[in-house]
């Protein structure tokens, strides 16, 4: 297992042998190795062959304030000192979850006062999705159970957010929960064709109209969306689609959830993805960037029409994590949106996200193999296209986007291709000189992966 002369583990060897990754074909993974992360600072990753890699997904679109914050540590350690663990399930607190609590109620969306905590994106959404059957349940309207999503969406990986989110492999293989049902995305760029930008975000939103009309409104929920969607390929709606999709949802009395696991806590130059778009939702679920990264935390907030009753007329709401509140985690929480507020993150998203956009755009624009960038503050996405002038896909969708990630890797930059879509989500601490790097590097690898397709375009 030990390596005799370097005294250094195998990793990739024992990692081979031992570990199931998440999202992974494995015999394909086995067949390359894996790059194993050592250590981490700024916008930078370390690997265990020594090279420094930009990390232009901020680890899971999660390190917001970027890696080495020693602030963050400093209150994990001084809260474990202090109080590790407590739970807050019989009659308990504890001074962190209280602060977090308070916190969270002043810096989102006017009405959302209540929180719940758990430890990842899926169970926040999870709960949400449980909490808004028990509303109607309570309200005596039992039968309003349908939660609808969309395509492309991405809500989690446990069964209820793996049938909210929208990611057919995901229904194929491990099915998709009963009333659960499924609207298209506003992504003007795959399904835009001819309208213009604006017209086909009220195009999507009336796919919503009329899948309420189909399934019936008094069977309906909940409509579960992303503010922008990320997962699916970085998503951005046009203007006219939130307001349209709120004044359907209020009409038919559907309770909305702005599913924030990406979006929130700065990464689109706004602190929520709500704020952006001037969605008011009854529910918002968060993680990722409310503990950067650093300590699993997320929690569910939820607005007052849903938290009275929940609190004043279902009695008990038989849910519940062992670590909902996690002292560590609330406490490092704290010390992140201190940061945040302290460097003015949220601000500096939307300034580098302008900067980052405007030299991708030099160096990109007129590319033959990029048929659109965009991006709002700090995540985008660049579409790659076998014709530019048509947003033409290129066959075998994703083939294309591999090759280009692939470059990428070997140009130690960090960046997710969705089918062939390159999307990247830098932590908000990344600054112009490192945006030159990224800038550079992209281009770089779009270049490469020109050179192996072109022949393929018209
Ligand atoms: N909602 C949204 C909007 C997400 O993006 C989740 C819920 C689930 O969070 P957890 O913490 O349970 O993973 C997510 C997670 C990718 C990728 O490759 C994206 C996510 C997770 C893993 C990979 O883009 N998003």
């Amino acid at each position: 297992m030990l390596d005799d002369i370097s005294g250094i583990m195998d990793w990739q060897g024992v990692d081979s042998a031992h570990h199931l990754h998440p999202f992974s074909d494995h015999k394909s993974l086995h067949a390359g190795k894996v790059r194993i992360i050592t250590a981490a600072d700024g916008v930078f990753l370390t690997d265990s062959d020594g090279n420094r890699i930009l990390d232009g997904m901020s680890g899971l679109w999660c390190v917001n304030v970027g890696y080495g914050q020693q602030s963050l540590v400093d209150a994990a350690a001084a809260q474990m000192r202090t109080l590790p663990f407590y739970n807050t399930f019989f009659k308990t607190s504890t001074p962190p979850v209280i602060e977090l609590s308070q916190r969270l109620a002043r810096l989102t969306p006017a009405g959302l006062n209540h929180v719940f905590f758990a430890c990842s994106g899926s169970e926040a959404v999870d709960s949400a999705l449980r909490m808004v059957r028990v509303f109607w349940q309570t309200k005596g309207l039992p039968e309003k159970r349908i939660i609808l999503g969309r395509e492309y969406g991405y809500h989690g990986s446990t069964t209820l957010g793996a049938s909210a989110g929208g990611m057919v492999d995901m229904h194929r293989q491990a099915g998709r929960m009963p009333d659960f049902d499924h609207v298209m995305p506003p992504y003007w760029y795959g399904y835009g064709g001819q309208m213009g930008s604006e017209e086909f975000g009220l195009y999507a939103a009336k796919q919503l109209a009329e899948r309420i009309a189909a399934l019936g409104a008094h069977n309906i929920a909940a409509f579960i969306a992303e503010p922008i969607q990320g997962a699916g390929g970085v998503i951005i709606p046009p203007e006219t689609y939130w307001p349209e999709i709120q004044r359907i949802c209020r009409a038919h009395d559907i309770l909305i959830i702005a599913d924030e696991v990406i979006c929130g806590f700065g990464r689109t130059g706004h602190m929520f993805g709500s704020d952006r778009f001037g969605i008011e939702p009854d529910l918002m679920t968060m993680a990722k960037g409310i503990s950067s990264g650093y300590i699993p935390l997320s929690a569910v907030m939820v607005g007052d029409r849903v938290a009275e009753t929940l609190i004043n007329d279902t009695g008990e709401f038989y849910h519940g994590f062992t670590y909902s509140g996690h002292p560590v985690a609330c406490a490092v929480a704290l010390a992140n949106l201190d940061l945040i507020e302290e460097q003015g993150l949220v601000a500096r998203a939307a300034e580098m996200g302008a900067l980052l956009r405007a030299k991708l755009d030099e160096a990109l624009g007129d590319h033959p193999l990029v048929g659109e960038i965009r991006n709002e503050g700090l995540i985008g996405a660049i579409e790659l296209t076998s014709d530019k002038r048509n947003r033409a896909f290129f066959d075998k969708r994703g083939r294309v986007g591999t090759i280009c990630r692939d470059f990428c890797f070997g140009n130690n930059l960090v960046m997710r291709a969705v089918r062939d879509s390159m999307v990247f989500a830098p932590p908000l601490i990344i600054s112009a000189d490192e945006i030159d790097e990224m800038v550079g590097k992209v281009k770089k690898s779009i270049d490469q992966t020109y050179d192996v397709v072109k022949h393929e375009m018209s």
